[in-house]
């Protein structure tokens, strides 16, 4: 059987493309998940690629990726930033993660966008990549799962 791999996107990030693109550049979410998609089939595995608004989604479908996932890409989006929920719910994942983020928040205006809390529940951090750092992301978390075939 194929292993899953899941690429979860955080609040607001469905109007992608479509606002700020001098930051988040002009491609939409459904560009990233046909990225995504390639990169899946490529490595044998069954991309699960979502996106939601409601803090509670996201803890669920992190419940959902902690039983038996090849690994997990996060954009928490805005949830980076307070979701102690949503932090708690990716410590109990025992795959790898990668956290991406398509500007560098360390290079972002409001100082507050650098402090990310869910480093330290991450194996690693893209960030300023552009939508390629979803790719990055998955590639990396392909090479992992090959690994341990
Ligand atoms: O750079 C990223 O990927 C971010 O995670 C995007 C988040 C932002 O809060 C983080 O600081 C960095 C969400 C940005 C707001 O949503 C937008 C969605 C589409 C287009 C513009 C903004």
């Amino acid at each position: 059987m194929k292993k899953k791999v899941y690429v979860l996107n955080g609040p607001n990030l469905n109007l992608l493309g479509q606002r700020e693109p001098h930051i988040y550049g002009h491609q939409t979410l459904a560009d990233v998940e046909a990225a995504c998609r390639v990169v899946a089939d490529n490595n044998g595995l069954t991309l699960e690629f979502r996106q939601t608004n409601a803090e509670y989604q996201m803890i669920d479908w992190l419940h959902e990726a902690r039983l038996g996932a090849a690994g997990i890409v996060i954009n928490p989006a805005a949830f980076t930033y307070h979701s102690v929920p949503i932090l708690d719910a990716l410590k109990m994942c025992e795959c790898p993660i990668v956290e991406v983020h398509i500007s560098n928040i360390h290079r972002r205006e409001a100082e507050w966008r650098a402090h990310s809390i869910m480093t330290v529940a991450v194996t690693g951090m893209i960030s300023g990549l552009g939508v390629h750092g979803y790719v990055l992301g998955l590639e990396h978390i392909a090479h992992l799962a090959k690994r341990v075939e």
